[in-house]
């Protein structure tokens, strides 16, 4: 693996004009990362080009859509067809039909849905329709869980808002916040604890099924099943943060991997095929009460739009004719690279967990199993960030922060993969040295 040296760069020049125009010089806080993130000029497969023409295999996949690599030649050309029709019309198409009727025959939970443009707005309205479905305020979110950028769940959360040190963001109103407990995740007792308490309170309960916003957390055996029932015998709507691990462990997500149907679940990311999407359904009960058939509002000028549901629907299709192959190919790459880790990590006689799933892997570099957020907490981030930096300069590009997660698509090669395990394998010795 060649080092690539990192010097004065044209990256270097946009960020310092990015940082005039954009907080932080950036849209969106993860991609922010010292001394100064690459900017992109093109991705191909499962490569990113910089702006100084350096190539980067990548495993952050713009967090997690790109699960058929980047600028997919189906997609493409599915979306240029659909460009000559126009972009959106403010009126309901028949493409957003078939849209809702794919997602439904592959997500088990979803009766009926809505399409949104950001998973953000998938979880606000979930959860404002399971207050309002419930009548009940109060909701349960896990620590290290992160459910987008809206008000109700930012306390505690994972993402960026762990890596730069705001779990519980500022401008939000201590009133918007009194009704969201946060309980640790994989703790049932903690959880019938909080159902004892207040169960009658408590409008809903939402959790990633596999946390991918705190590095890579799995649930313990059995406790999604726990959760599911105490929810279901307290009238609590379960809502299942799908917007990672939806049409990512599974075609039909977590619940067929775990074989949990939640009530709501949230989906976003690899349903919008690289274009602005978010999506939330589940029984036709609760979702029967969204406006305008119901009291519950929900809107959205770009939902449903034409181009991101072509994308959307290209990419399901493609994951429903494949679906044995690019699973059962992603799984089997993904404990490739579990497995590399691990060894090479107790080869150099460090200690460190790596956590995986499906086609989601992350290394946390510390000697306690990772299972939640306070272990997640334990790792050495400092390590993690040189270990990142010198990945960077092998030419392999990970999300930036102990708290997000690498994932695979089908365009990852074997050469790929054995070219990034031999540069990990180096860079976990070099976050020792330096
Ligand atoms: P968006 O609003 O970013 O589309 O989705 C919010 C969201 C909701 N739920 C889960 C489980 C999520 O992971 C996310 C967004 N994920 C982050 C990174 N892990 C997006 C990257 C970013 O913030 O730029």
């Amino acid at each position: 693996m060649t080092q690539q040296k990192i010097k004065e760069t044209r990256s270097k020049e946009l960020f310092e004009r990015a940082k005039k125009i954009m907080p932080g010089g950036v849209n969106s806080p993860v991609r922010a990362f010292s001394p100064y993130p690459f900017f992109t000029a093109r991705a191909e497969g499962s490569k990113l080009i910089d702006v100084d023409g350096r190539t980067y295999i990548d495993y952050c996949l713009s967090y997690g859509p790109l699960i058929l690599g980047h600028a997919n030649p189906v997609i493409i050309e599915a979306v240029k067809e659909k460009l000559n029709e126009g972009t959106m019309y403010g009126t309901p198409t028949e493409l957003e039909i078939e849209f809702a009727e794919t997602v439904a025959k592959a997500v088990p939970c979803i009766e009926m849905m809505r399409a949104i443009s950001s998973g953000t707005e998938a979880t606000m309205h979930a959860i404002r329709a399971a207050r309002g479905h419930t009548g009940r305020d109060k909701i349960v979110k896990f620590e290290g869980c992160y459910h987008g950028a809206h008000d109700y769940v930012l306390v505690k959360a994972g993402s960026g808002a762990s890596t730069f040190g705001s779990p519980d963001s500022l401008g939000v109103p201590r009133d918007t916040v009194k009704n969201t407990v946060v309980l640790p995740y994989n703790d049932v007792e903690a959880f019938e604890e909080a159902v004892r308490k207040e169960g009658s309170e408590i409008a809903a309960v939402i959790l990633e099924p596999v946390v991918g916003n705190a590095g890579v957390i799995l649930p313990e055996k059995g406790y999604l099943q726990a959760l599911r029932k105490i929810t279901e015998k307290n009238g609590i709507v379960l809502i299942f943060d799908e917007v990672i691990t939806g049409f990512r462990l599974a075609l039909g997500g977590a619940q067929e991997y775990y074989g949990v149907k939640p009530d709501l679940v949230t989906l976003g990311k690899i349903i919008g095929g690289g274009f602005p999407i978010g999506a939330y359904g589940g029984k036709r009960e609760i979702m029967s009460k969204i406006s305008p058939v119901g009291p519950i509002y929900q809107a959205g000028t770009l939902s449903g739009n034409p181009v991101s549901v072509t994308a959307g629907l290209t990419v399901l299709n493609i994951l429903m004719e494949k679906r044995l192959e690019i699973y059962g190919g992603l799984e089997k790459n993904g404990n490739k690279m579990a497995k590399g880790l691990r060894d090479y990590a107790s080869d150099a006689g460090i200690e460190a967990q790596v956590n995986n799933v499906a086609s989601m892997f992350q290394i946390f570099f510390t000697g306690t199993p990772v299972k939640d957020y306070a272990s997640a907490k334990s790792s050495d981030t400092k390590r993690f960030t040189k270990y990142h930096r010198n990945l960077l300069q092998k030419g392999v590009f990970i999300p930036p922060s102990q708290f997000e997660t690498c994932f695979l698509s089908t365009a990852h090669t074997d050469e790929d993969l054995n070219r990034t395990l031999e540069a990990m394998g180096t860079a976990i010795k070099a976050s020792e040295e330096e």
